[in-house]
């Protein structure tokens, strides 16, 4: 591995871009974690690490490649910047906490963070740019399309299946063999019983549809 390996670029310093960072460095994959963030040059630091850039800087052609993770919370921004960084030849980076249980038969999507406490079971397949978040646990053979958030302590059965760019709200539980579409939000504490379509919105226990987020 040379120096460039160990050098983690973290795209957004927000809230959470320090959670990431924090698990990166943790996990001992990486010597040095630097961001980029939209508020350079105004901000220069973000908490112990320095921010050195904006995140368009990484974009332009013939930039040097590196290894980079995007933390951005909005799934239509994280994806949107993970797919610009591969297309303009940088490395996505996994990023696992060190006291994650993550299968050695699970399959992780790269860009993809795994944080404290989270479990993830075997066979299960995870997309691209996935938020794993603090104390998730995603059961055996599960499914999650790229750009799915599973916000913390949101419990996915045996089995289930969520498509792209998804939102499992904290506390969320799915029970198991369930199909949740893409770009569904799935309320915080909401108990999901039955299958959720595309741009859906479902809250409660039992999870109710609220709205339909297309026309
Ligand atoms: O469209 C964008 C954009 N939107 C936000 N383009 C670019 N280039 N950057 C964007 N950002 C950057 O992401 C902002 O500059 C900001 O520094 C960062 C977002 O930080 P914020 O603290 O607002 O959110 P977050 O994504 O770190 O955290 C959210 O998602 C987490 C998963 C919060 O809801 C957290 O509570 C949550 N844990």
């Amino acid at each position: 591995m040379n120096d460039n390996e160990r050098r983690l670029v973290v795209i957004g310093a927000g809230g959470h871009g320090k959670v990431v960072a924090e698990a990166a460095q943790l996990s001992g994959q990486f010597d040095e974690v630097v961001f980029y963030d939209a508020s350079w040059p105004e901000r220069s630091t973000h908490g112990p690490w320095l921010i050195v850039g904006r995140p368009e800087d990484l974009l332009a052609p013939g930039v040097h490649p590196c290894v980079a993770v995007v933390a951005i919370g909005a799934q239509a921004v994280r994806v949107r910047l993970t797919d610009g960084l591969r297309r303009a030849g940088h490395t996505l980076a996994t990023v696992i906490h060190p006291r994650a249980a993550v299968s050695p038969r699970a399959r992780l999507g790269s860009g993809t963070a795994v944080l404290a406490g989270a479990v993830v079971n075997i066979d299960a397949e995870l997309g691209a740019a996935c938020i794993v978040n603090t104390g998730v646990t995603i059961d055996h053979d599960c499914r999650l399309g790229d750009g799915v958030h599973v916000s913390p302590g949101a419990h996915l059965a045996g089995n289930v299946q969520v498509g792209e760019q998804s939102w499992i709200g904290t506390g969320g539980v799915i029970i198991p063999g369930i199909q949740v579409g893409a770009r569904a939000v799935v309320g915080a504490g909401a108990v999901v019983i039955r299958n959720v379509a595309d741009d859906t919105t479902v809250v409660g226990n039992p999870a109710r549809i609220l709205e339909k987020t297309s026309c």
